[in-house]
């Protein structure tokens, strides 16, 4: 065979993936279940480079070069597993097997096992960016086996984003650490996103901004430290007049967010592994909240109690919220930081954090300046304890307090609803507590079960005899 690589499933991500290999000069075997988005991809972009089209699997395979290279870019769940047994059962020892598609990480571990078994090599690789990265350049994380990245690991950064000259790819770790780390990605994005909504309700609910002049305010954002591709496509979205009523946009789309799954998987693993991940936490369950349409519907009638006014200077509470947004970014990053530090231990990844800030900069939907700060942040100290605590982020919080509570404060008796901006602030608080009535809940935990605790005076655990005459003892 001459094929460099092949793509199996040539939906929207596998054909824009394929052309971007055609597009460097990589010859690709082309193969989708269905023969016709295979023709369609050869008739409309054929000429844009060196394509193997392939009808069967059998053809598929024969058409590349050994070892063989796979990527499947099918739907996740039953149909990745399908087409994976289907090549393992036709592939030989050595040929690499790539899940490009967003598979749950556990089942990208199972995967992983099950081909090494067989003698394959297989990658879970989480790959960010949409379609358009797809085509032009995405943010790569492949997972699996290091010598498998040594043959694999060029023709990927070949097609990856680059920032400063450096790729968007890099090797995560074994089995399931590429899709983990996508997972908490896509969870990233989410708070990202539920904040910038935050931001905007306060402008156009407690300022009563018209929506163009809030789009304005995202594209001025846009040149300082928010700088990022979500801030940017806000200031779009805002931007957009309705065709039809010649109103916003944004004020005909239904408020009701979907989700797809991502955002719950990375908080159903934040409480497997006890992080407390609060701020993608939120994200989810605020999108869950404006689904919620019948309850809603019912809920319209409860009162909201006496509003304060809107704040009078209004440019300047704009700057605030400004700050918020930035210090709640910086906590939901830490939190999303801090699981994939909680992951790697628990799985034995050995995930340098700093490689992710580094690929995330470019490619993905959370890319961002910001990230830049990470990405030096984890090369000054790669075993920082938070990413609050890094002397960039730390001055950045510690300037911002001040209007992160105002602003929290001002939602608060507006009525504005803001659970990402004030949850993350608690958990800026609670981490920075001298003293949490953590100790009163072990209180509360001895006394109805005997649970003991331990004491701040004397090593050892410790039970009140809460029934009885109340003496302590050492347990
Ligand atoms: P879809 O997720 O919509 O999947 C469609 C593809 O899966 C088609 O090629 C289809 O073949 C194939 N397929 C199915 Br469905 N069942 C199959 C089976 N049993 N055997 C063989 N092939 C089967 O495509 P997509 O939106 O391009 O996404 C591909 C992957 O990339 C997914 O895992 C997705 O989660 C992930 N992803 C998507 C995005 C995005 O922005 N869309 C971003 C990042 C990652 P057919 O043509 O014969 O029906």
């Amino acid at each position: 065979g001459r094929a460099h690589i092949g793509v199996t499933g040539l939906a929207v991500m596998g054909s824009n993936i394929a052309r971007n290999f055609a597009r460097r000069g990589h010859t690709v075997a082309v193969h989708n279940r269905s023969r016709a988005k295979t023709d369609a991809l050869i008739d409309t972009y054929g000429h844009e480079g060196d394509f193997v089209p392939a009808g069967t699997i059998e053809e598929f395979l024969d058409a590349l070069q050994t070892p063989r290279r796979v990527l499947v870019m099918v739907q996740a769940g039953a149909a990745t597993d399908a087409v994976i047994n289907e090549l393992a059962d036709n592939m030989d020892a050595g040929d690499i097997i790539i899940d490009g598609g967003n598979s749950l990480y556990t089942d990208t571990i199972r995967r992983e096992a099950a081909m090494r078994e067989r003698g394959l090599h297989f990658v879970g690789a989480g790959i960010s960016g949409g379609e358009e990265g797809a085509l032009n350049g995405p943010s790569i994380m492949p997972g699996g086996p290091a010598e498998s990245y040594r043959h694999l690991g060029p023709l990927l950064e070949s097609i990856s984003a680059h920032v400063d000259g450096e790729p968007c790819c890099t090797h995560v770790g074994p089995d399931g650490s590429g899709h983990f780390v996508k997972m908490v990605h896509n969870g990233i994005e989410y708070a990202d996103m539920q904040l910038i909504g935050e931001a905007f309700d306060l402008m156009r609910t407690a300022l009563g901004m018209p929506i163009a002049e809030i789009g304005e305010v995202f594209r001025q954002w846009n040149s300082g430290d928010l700088e990022s591709y979500l801030v940017e496509i806000t200031a779009e979205v805002l931007g957009q007049v309705d065709t039809r009523t010649g109103r916003p946009l944004v004020e005909m789309i239904v408020d009701s967010a979907g989700q797809k799954g991502t955002g719950r998987w990375t908080v159903k693993s934040a409480l497997d592994l006890g992080v407390p991940t609060t701020g993608i936490a939120e994200a989810v369950f605020a999108r869950a909240l404006s689904s919620a349409t019948d309850q809603r519907e019912r809920a319209r009638e409860l009162q909201g109690g006496a509003t304060t006014a809107a704040p009078v200077d209004t440019a300047e509470f704009i700057a605030a919220i400004n700050e918020a947004l930035y210090a709640s970014k910086v906590v939901a990053y830490a939190q999303g930081f801090d699981q994939i530090v909680a992951g790697s231990r628990e799985y034995g990844w050995d995930i340098a954090p700093g490689d992710l800030a580094t690929i995330w900069r470019g490619g993905c939907i959370i890319r961002a300046t910001f990230l830049d700060r990470i990405k030096e942040a984890y090369a000054e100290d790669p075993d920082l304890p938070s990413l609050l605590l890094a002397p960039y982020f730390r001055a950045a919080v510690e300037d911002a307090v001040d209007s992160w509570r105002r602003v929290v404060s001002t939602a608060t008796l507006t009525g504005v609803p803001v659970p990402a901006f004030s949850s993350s602030l608690s958990y800026y608080d609670a981490l920075r507590a001298e003293r949490l009535p953590a100790a009163l809940t072990q209180g509360l935990r001895d006394y109805f079960g005997a649970h003991t605790y331990r004491r701040v005076d004397m090593e050892g655990d410790f039970h009140t005899l809460w029934g009885g005459d109340r003496s302590e003892q050492r347990v």
